[in-house]
């Protein structure tokens, strides 16, 4: 049966507002923006999960506090030892760059760690040891280990872009040299180090020295300060949530001091006067007595205090911006000193 052209043309446009409204009604918010397009697109093939993945770049995990350092012996002030085993006749360590949540004692922050704690746990060798360093990396983004204060060969260095590749995230690089010199010395961050440092990516290396040193002490403390993200710590901690040391009236105590922050920290001791023995890690030819020691970024220092008055002692920052708030409370890099009879 022939239809007229009218005919023909109302039978046209009657498919067409068919056809409008069945679209209107299952693709409701076809158009309406691109996000939604794309969303409404990629489902259903699998490829929604895929784009939701590069989107979350920033989403990754942050693990409870002291997560990777638990079972190692407690050093006094609270920081611990790294584990390590042998394998033919080499020391080998491993270190975890891990995002973690972390307290200063006053504030919960996020935390970027070596092995879940700030600072990494101290890395204990003697001179001459051959030391294997596993570093793996589940940070967000690329970073490196460089042995601060430490004579290794070029390519252990630990610079990102001039000795190595960044280690990307999920990646691991394997650092190895002999442990020379002796003395007090560090591990850090060599990538995005005002952030990287900044949330706590670092931590302590003692070279115990092969021939006895000319000094005595009873008891020895590490204290690790710093400055950045994390406010300013001693250990990890915000006055007053430093960790106390303990001492007897008569004992004399060495502190290994360093300064891993972005700052200068002059450290005043009240009450008594110390004799710096190293500094970087080196024995002075002749010790220097004082009461405050400037520590610049990147200084390390080792200090004999002989105690012979009780007390509660404070040894802080003289920097009234690093110990006090707006509020005029105490806070900070602050460290206690509780003396007894
Ligand atoms: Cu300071």
């Amino acid at each position: 049966m022939r239809r007229s052209p009218a005919g023909r043309f109302l039978l046209a446009a009657g498919l067409l507002v068919v056809l409008g409204l069945v679209l209107w009604v299952v693709y409701p918010q076809a158009g309406a923006t691109s996000g939604a397009r794309s969303s409404a697109a990629s489902s259903g093939d699998g490829s929604h999960q895929t784009a939701a993945q590069g989107e979350a770049a920033s989403d990754y995990e942050v693990f409870p506090a002291g997560t990777g350092s638990e079972g190692q012996q407690q050093l006094p002030e609270g920081q611990q030892l790294a584990k390590y085993r042998v394998e033919n006749g080499v020391k080998v360590f491993e270190l975890t760059a891990l995002p973690v949540k972390w307290s200063t004692g006053d504030k919960e922050h996020e935390a970027w760690t070596f092995n879940g704690t700030v600072p990494g746990p101290q890395i204990r060798v003697k001179e001459g040891d051959r030391v294997r360093v596993i570093v793996k990396n589940k940070l967000p983004e690329p970073t490196v280990v460089h042995w601060h204060g430490m004579h290794v060969t070029n390519a252990m260095d630990g610079v990102p872009m001039v000795t190595q590749d960044p280690i990307p995230p999920g990646g691991e690089f394997v650092y190895e040299f002999v442990a020379k010199p002796s003395g007090t010395h560090m591990y850090h961050t060599h990538f995005n180090v005002l952030k990287q440092e900044g949330k706590g990516l670092f931590g302590t290396l003692i070279v115990e020295p092969r021939e006895p040193e000319p000094w005595s002490y009873d008891k020895e403390y590490s204290l690790m300060i710093a400055d950045g993200e994390l406010g300013y710590t001693i250990n990890g901690k915000s006055f007053p949530h430093t960790v106390p040391i303990k001492l007897k009236v008569g004992e004399t105590a060495r502190f290994r001091l360093m300064n891993i922050g972005n700052q200068i920290h002059p450290m005043h001791l009240h009450g008594f006067d110390f004799k710096v023995i190293a500094k970087d890690g080196r024995p002075l030819p002749q010790p220097i007595e004082a009461n405050t020691l400037d520590l610049m970024p990147g200084d390390t220092a080792d200090v004999l205090v002989t105690f012979d008055r009780p007390g509660t002692w404070v040894w802080h920052c003289h920097v009234i911006s690093h110990v006090e708030d707006s509020k005029g409370n105490m806070m900070g890099l602050i460290q206690v000193i509780q003396v007894e009879e």
